[in-house]
């Protein structure tokens, strides 16, 4: 399934360098716009595995990308561990109940218990992979340990993460046990994905910037190892990802058993190239804001397939897509894509 996007993630030649765009459904389609209103909320979309198949599909029919990525929210995790939540309009998801305390972490539900509350997840997963043409791969998600235990202590989003720091500073033992805990409920929850039809997985660190370097590695991306080597040694065919945003001064440090690494938009290709790029194959990582003119587009993918000329790269956006970008200017950035790596 999804041939040439797993070829390539695995670092295989392929007849031309396959493109995704990283978190691709969202306020920049009509279509899906329309789906989320029939939903009402946004998590009763991400409820519902027949609209939110349906919006997985959209990117696919209307851009033409080499990968589906499923419809949903990494914050299922947390609310399926027990914790109340509500994406607030204009303002994002909001926890109700944050975790302060060793009480609060206890009550939380573990393990593959909370991996089988997820089950909307699977059938919307299960959903795609039939109606997914065969050539497309399907991509699963979670969020790093880390950045789920951010949302999950502060309560929501956060420019300063004081609540979340002032843990791991003076009460290391109670950070490291609730993302010891995480961890096992991506664990479980990663395998589920991978049984009902993922054909390739991705961790997405989108808070790895907000720690200093000790700490990072300490806190997240050991973490984020632990669940790469948990699903290579049960599914060594299934290409995993990793996203950790924004810490280019720290990939020389940067190891473990994955396939690709994920490159922010504001790492130069070059660099990662350099530093990575013999270890993995380098995902990205045009800034997303090039989308909005065309000739910017061509700039960024015609300097991206000189750097990556040699393959061991995939075509895609250095972040999540913004909601006012033009559907044509989408379309015009994956077809360039296609059409340069053809070369
Ligand atoms: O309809 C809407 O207005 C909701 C907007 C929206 C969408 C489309 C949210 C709320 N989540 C999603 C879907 C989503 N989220 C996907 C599915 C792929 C797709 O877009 O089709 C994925 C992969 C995510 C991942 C996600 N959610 C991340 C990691 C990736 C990244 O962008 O860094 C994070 C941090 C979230 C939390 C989240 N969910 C939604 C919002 C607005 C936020 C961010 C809030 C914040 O900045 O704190």
């Amino acid at each position: 399934m999804g041939k040439i996007f797993v070829d390539a993630c695995f670092g295989k030649e392929t007849p031309y360098t396959p493109v995704w765009m990283m978190r691709q459904a969202g306020r920049y389609l009509p279509e899906y716009m329309e789906v989320r209103a029939e939903a009402g909320n946004f998590l009763n979309l991400c409820h519902n595995p027949k609209l939110a198949c349906e919006v997985t599909l959209q990117p696919i029919d209307i851009v033409g990308v080499d990968a589906a990525i499923m419809f949903s929210d990494i914050l299922v995790v947390p609310n399926e561990m027990g914790m109340e939540l509500d994406f607030i309009k204009g303002e994002g998801p909001i926890f109700a109940n944050p975790i302060r305390d060793e009480k609060a972490l206890d009550a939380l539900i573990g393990g593959e218990e909370a991996a089988n509350k997820l089950t909307y997840v699977y059938d919307t997963l299960k959903l795609i992979r039939a109606e997914l043409a065969d050539d497309k791969a399907l991509i699963g998600f979670t969020g790093s340990p880390w950045t789920l235990a951010t949302y999950m202590i502060e309560g929501q989003g956060t420019k300063t993460y004081n609540i979340v720091k002032k843990e791991i500073y003076s009460n290391p033992e109670f950070m490291h046990k609730l993302l010891a805990k995480v961890t096992e409920v991506i664990k479980f929850y990663l395998e589920k994905q991978i049984e009902a039809g993922a054909d390739v997985v991705q961790i997405f660190d989108s808070w790895a910037a907000a720690l200093e370097e000790s700490k990072y590695f300490e806190f997240s991306w050991s973490y984020m190892k632990e669940i790469a080597a948990h699903i290579k040694a049960k599914y060594p065919h299934i290409p995993i990802i990793m996203f950790p945003k924004g810490i280019p001064a720290y990939l020389d440090k940067i190891d473990g058993d994955f396939d690709v690494f994920g490159v922010d938009w504001a790492t130069p290709m070059a660099y990662a190239k350099e530093k990575l790029g013999d270890k993995y194959v380098l995902q990205g990582n045009m800034e997303p804001c090039r989308l909005y003119s065309q000739e910017a587009t061509k700039e960024c993918v015609e300097s991206l397939a000189e750097t990556m000329k040699d393959g061991r790269h995939i075509f895609n956006l250095g972040h999540g897509i913004l909601p006012d970008v033009s559907v044509e200017n989408a379309k015009y950035f994956v077809k360039l894509c296609q059409e340069v790596s053809k070369r």
